[in-house]
């Protein structure tokens, strides 16, 4: 069901899409209303106060400013990962067949000073094929003074980026920071409401929030082609809900699980 209360639908224009084949991203300028705000930021703000602790600077990223599966507790970042704007959007720059692959928010409250490296998403966890996409839904206005994310256009192009973590790297969960030129970089400055989306090859990172009375909300939602499967785990199909389409995994078509 479409809840045009909380989102504004529309489709790329071939711009646009020439756009990201050159660029690697866009900006979706108001894709949420603010009725949509307000909801989401009440919702996952309920959901935040149940589970996180205020910044400690001796904690990591995942402990300071990452809830996962936030649409397990908010209804609406639910109806819009599964069934709002983004899902048809995916579907124009990834084709027909897409299923969530990851939903979190990525809080960067004030006085949450922790950067986050130059990096792709598709180094944590490597998905193929190598189309899936970010986006990234503001629920505040973000700019440079609170922490808002930066990339290099057109840094997509260079492809998969190997990267070696250690077995306790890799149980820890540590971050996988990838060398750029700082000198290309572009800061993404948004207003509550629009979202960014990238190419799983984006280069991008983030500074601290500096700011003493503004929070950094971020809605980080993943998308992939439904067949897609995890490099790192066996070519596993990468489990995630159909959104639309269909799939040649039977586990994927069944999938109720909690991605
Ligand atoms: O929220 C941020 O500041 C950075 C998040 C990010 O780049 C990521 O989760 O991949």
């Amino acid at each position: 069901m479409k809840h045009t209360e909380f989102f504004n639908y529309r489709k790329l224009t071939e711009d646009e899409l020439k756009s990201f084949n050159e660029n690697g991203f866009l900006v979706i300028k108001g894709i949420l209303t603010a009725e949509g705000v307000d909801k989401m930021q009440s919702e996952s703000m309920a959901a935040w106060g149940r589970e996180k602790e205020s910044f400690d600077p001796g904690k990591s990223w995942l402990q300071n400013s990452l809830l996962v599966n936030i649409h397990h507790q908010s209804p609406t970042v639910r109806d819009y990962y599964f069934e709002g704007p983004l899902v048809d959007i995916a579907s124009q720059l990834i084709g027909p067949n897409i299923k969530g692959a990851t939903s979190q928010l990525t809080f960067k409250m004030r006085g949450n000073t922790k950067p986050f490296g130059w990096h792709q998403d598709n180094g944590y966890g490597e998905l193929d094929p190598y189309n899936a996409l970010t986006t990234l839904t503001a629920l505040d206005n973000t700019d440079r003074g609170n922490g808002c994310l930066w990339l290099i256009p057109g840094s997509h192009k260079q492809g998969q980026i190997k990267v070696h973590q250690d077995a306790e790297q890799k149980q820890t969960q540590s971050e996988i920071i990838v060398d750029a030129d700082d000198s290309l970089a572009v800061a993404m400055e948004m207003q509550a409401g629009d979202a960014l989306i990238f190419n799983c090859w984006m280069l991008h990172k983030s500074d601290g929030n500096y700011s003493s009375d503004r929070d950094r909300r971020i809605l980080f939602l993943r998308y992939a082609d439904a067949d897609a499967v995890e490099v790192y785990n066996d070519q596993k199909p990468r489990l995630g809900r159909l959104v639309k389409g269909t799939t040649r995994f039977d586990e994927v078509r069944e999938f109720e699980g909690d991605i």
